[in-house]
């Protein structure tokens, strides 16, 4: 069999599955055919720099298309380069199939050039890793891609050998039913529970109906970072940071109703609260980080109706209001020097409805993340289970091309830019209406406000200053330094669809200060 003819197979289950953009970096034969094949189906290819950075475009274009994400890439340094993407859909829950080529079995004795275990090296970082080779690799394409994107969704690594059986992944486990005796018993807790607190998290961040359903019970409710939006911002409580900015409220709380919430969004914080958990979630999840709680497991249509019940509880008119505004308050530092808070406040009153945030991961995603307003779900969009920096750019390329015509606004920190700068090009060469707003620090800021003596000094956690604007505009984007509010917001007025860099040359005083109020 020849790799086209196992690429044609790829290619049209990623058509079946309603796959319209494949991404990736080319090294070669077999993966071109994939390039080429992808073509026959209609599929677009979108060239990459990297390729963790290709990977985070296709499965963030998965998630948002409701589809699974496509990626390409060569074997051996291609297939080690995708670790970071492939890892980032496994523990982001989105859905990602990753192919690459290797050198073939029957070659390998005499082939040690590129060659690698490059199943042994992604078996644990993805949902599940297998060979896509002569017996039937339609069947195995198809059920790569249907086990990518079944919850919890992940990245699923085909490896591409013509000269090699294959293996089939794993049947896909059967729905989990409504577990009913679960259902009345967490009914009968809420129902007892004046004061019960909600946190949403990713699993039921697109559940259809939720926020009318939690809204109408008139309970305070929280989301994680990744469901930021299932209620909108307006009228939640504000953010589950899983630290110290929503403890006031929980403290109150007699109950809490955990619904999609996946222990991958939990920090490695203990849950402080002593009072009883109810999760309800869509397929059997642990729930060790909360301690012993109650578990509902199964669709949330049948379950999440009678657990919420109709029972009237004893929080006071405006409670989750006051709630959030706790927190923005919490969160203010009362600097007069240009700061993160400066930068999201202005962005934000510049941005449409329509914008889809990506945020990277450093102390700015502690200002932004709760300053943001959300009206929707999966408008914004961070990498929470794998934290990983280097995620908000290519986010923003498979957002903007996932929703054509809508803008993206992508908050980067100086670090994490620079381990994707190159996807600049990628906007610009794309004609994307993705406006980059690097809070250049010129340091690691998170890490240097959690470093302490005999930790290394600043040379451990600062970097150069760094013209971002200049490499943008060498790359053929539009870019601007800023270093004031008010120039920032004249750029704003100015200029305002992408593609283009904002370069703000802001002072990380103030994150010490959101860190603890954040964190504790
Ligand atoms: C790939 C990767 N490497 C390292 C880390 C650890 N880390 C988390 S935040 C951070 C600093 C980020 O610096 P920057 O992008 O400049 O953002 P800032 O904290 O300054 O806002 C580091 C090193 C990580 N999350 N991901
Ligand atoms: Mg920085």
């Amino acid at each position: 069999m020849s790799s086209r003819t196992l690429a044609t197979a790829l290619a049209r289950a990623w058509r079946d599955a309603g796959t319209s953009v494949l991404f990736g970096v080319p090294g070669g034969g077999a993966n071109l055919d994939v390039v080429g094949a992808a073509a026959e189906e209609g599929i677009r290819f979108v060239l990459a720099h990297d390729e963790t950075a290709a990977g985070i475009m296709a499965s963030t274009h998965g998630l948002l298309t409701g589809t699974a994400g496509a990626a390409v890439v060569t074997r051996g340094p291609g297939a080690t380069a995708a670790a970071t993407g492939l890892a980032q859909a496994t523990l982001d829950r989105a859905p990602l199939v990753l192919v690459s080529d290797t050198v073939p079995e029957r070659s390998a004795p005499r082939v040690a050039h590129q060659r690698l275990d490059e199943q042994a090296l992604t078996r644990p970082i993805a949902k599940w890793s297998g060979t896509l080779g002569t017996e039937d690799p339609a069947g195995v394409a198809a059920a790569a891609i249907d086990l990518a994107r079944r919850g919890p969704a992940g990245g699923v690594h085909l490896v591409m050998d013509p000269t090699a059986p294959g293996t089939p992944p794993p049947p896909p486990t059967a729905d989990a039913a409504l577990d009913e005796g679960a259902t009345h018993r967490a009914a009968a807790m809420m129902s007892r529970a004046e004061r019960p607190v909600v946190v949403v998290g990713l699993a039921a961040a697109d559940h259809p109906g939720l926020a009318d359903a939690l809204l109408a019970t008139g309970l305070p409710v929280l989301c994680t970072y990744q469901a930021k939006g299932a209620v909108p911002d307006s009228r939640s409580a504000g953010l589950f940071t899983g630290g110290v900015l929503e403890r006031a409220l929980l403290d109150r709380a007699d109950l809490v109703l955990a619904v999609g919430v996946d222990p991958v969004e939990l920090i490695p914080a203990r849950w402080p609260h002593d009072v009883p958990v109810v999760m309800v979630h869509p397929e059997p999840v642990d729930g060790s980080w909360f301690g012993d709680p109650e578990i509902v497991v199964g669709p949330l249509a049948g379950s999440l109706p009678t657990v919420l019940g109709d029972a009237i509880h004893r929080w006071e008119p405006g409670t989750a209001g006051n709630a959030r505004r706790r927190a923005l308050d919490a969160l203010e530092t009362g600097g007069a020097e240009f700061g993160p808070h400066d930068v999201v406040r202005e962005v934000a009153r510049a941005a449409g409805p329509s914008t889809t945030l990506t945020v990277d991961a450093g102390a700015h995603m502690l200002v932004a993340m709760p300053l943001w307003e959300a009206t929707a779900p999966r408008r914004v969009l961070i990498s929470n289970g794998l934290a990983t920096m280097g995620f908000s750019l290519p986010a923003a390329v498979g957002a903007a091309l996932a929703r054509p015509g809508a803008p993206v606004v992508c908050l980067v920190g100086d670090g994490g830019l620079g381990m994707t700068l190159a996807e600049i090009e990628t906007v610009v060469r794309l004609d994307l209406d993705v406006t980059v707003v690097v809070f250049n620090d010129a340091a690691l800021s998170l890490i240097e406000i959690k470093q302490t003596e005999g930790q290394g000094d600043a040379d451990a956690v600062r970097y150069g200053t760094t013209d971002f604007a200049a490499i943008a505009s060498g790359m053929g984007m539009r870019a601007t330094v800023v270093d004031s509010r008010q120039a920032l917001r004249e750029e704003l007025d100015r200029v305002r669809t992408g593609p283009r860099l904002i370069d703000a040359r802001i002072s990380p005083d103030g994150y010490a200060h959101v860190l603890a109020a954040t964190r504790g």
